[in-house]
């Protein structure tokens, strides 16, 4: 019977199974979301790079280049974290690079394994829907925020956790980490805002004036698109809807 894992934090994925499972990276605030979101608006492919250095490499190459650290955006580049950046007509059909403080650096760490998807709460039922489908161990890794567990990336592997648990495919097949985020999730599913009033990560970005961003960011299901990891570059996931295949 498939698992269902929630890895807490980036220091622990050592500790999960990867190689069988299905790797879900979730930085709900912000990183994820903004993936999502540029595929919603268009983005052709969307290349996540760990350092600075590298960002500027392909900056000087003529990509637009995203480039946040400490919830800023770096002086020099196109864009920074903000889901509402990605909503820019100049990513159409365009490949973005990006490099965020945790979210590129959990993909990073997750880049050698079978199949790496994006998660957020903006394609939270395209990703859930699809995840039931594939009968396979599914690894939620939260980004965190520089190693450490935070509260909106725990919530929505909870939140994720939550749509397949009555699914026959995981019946009872869960971690202990994996029940308490959904224990999280239910403890915050009536008003996420206010379960994350707060939270560390909340207060650094309300403390920058992006309220906006955690607003956007906590919205279900702005998107269908699955965001997946090939040869180091998030394209959209094709998915085969069982009832077109038919038709
Ligand atoms: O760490 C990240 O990847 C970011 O999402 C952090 S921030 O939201 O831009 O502060």
């Amino acid at each position: 019977m498939p698992q269902i894992d929630v890895c807490l934090s980036p220091e622990l994925y050592k500790l999960c199974d990867q190689e069988n499972s299905i790797v879900v990276v979730i930085d709900i605030l912000r990183a994820t979301s903004a993936i999502c979101t540029a595929f919603e608006f268009g983005v052709d492919k969307v290349i996540p790079v760990d350092s600075v250095e590298k960002a500027q490499e392909y900056k000087d190459k003529g990509f637009l280049v995203g480039a946040e650290r400490n919830g800023k955006m770096l002086e020099g580049f196109d864009f920074g974290n903000s889901p509402y950046s990605y909503t820019d007509p100049r990513i159409k059909n365009q490949p973005v690079v990006i490099t965020t403080t945790n979210g590129t650096r959990a993909i990073e760490l997750a880049k050698n394994n079978h199949m790496v998807v994006i998660g957020a709460f903006t394609n939270i039922s395209a990703l859930c829907e699809w995840l039931a489908d594939q009968n396979k161990d599914v690894l939620l890794l939260c980004s965190g925020w520089k190693g450490r567990t935070n509260l909106e990336d725990s919530m929505f592997a909870g939140a994720v956790v939550d749509r397949l648990f009555e699914h026959p495919t995981y019946d009872e097949s869960y971690s202990d980490a994996a029940l308490a985020a959904r224990h999280l999730f239910l403890l915050a599913e009536e008003d996420p805002q206010v379960f994350l009033r707060n939270s560390s990560h909340r207060q650094r970005l309300a403390d920058l004036n992006l309220k906006e961003d955690i607003k956007y960011s906590l919205q279900v299901d702005k998107t269908e698109v699955i965001p997946v990891l090939r040869d180091g570059e998030l394209v959209r996931l094709e998915v085969e809807k069982p009832s077109a295949a038919k038709s």
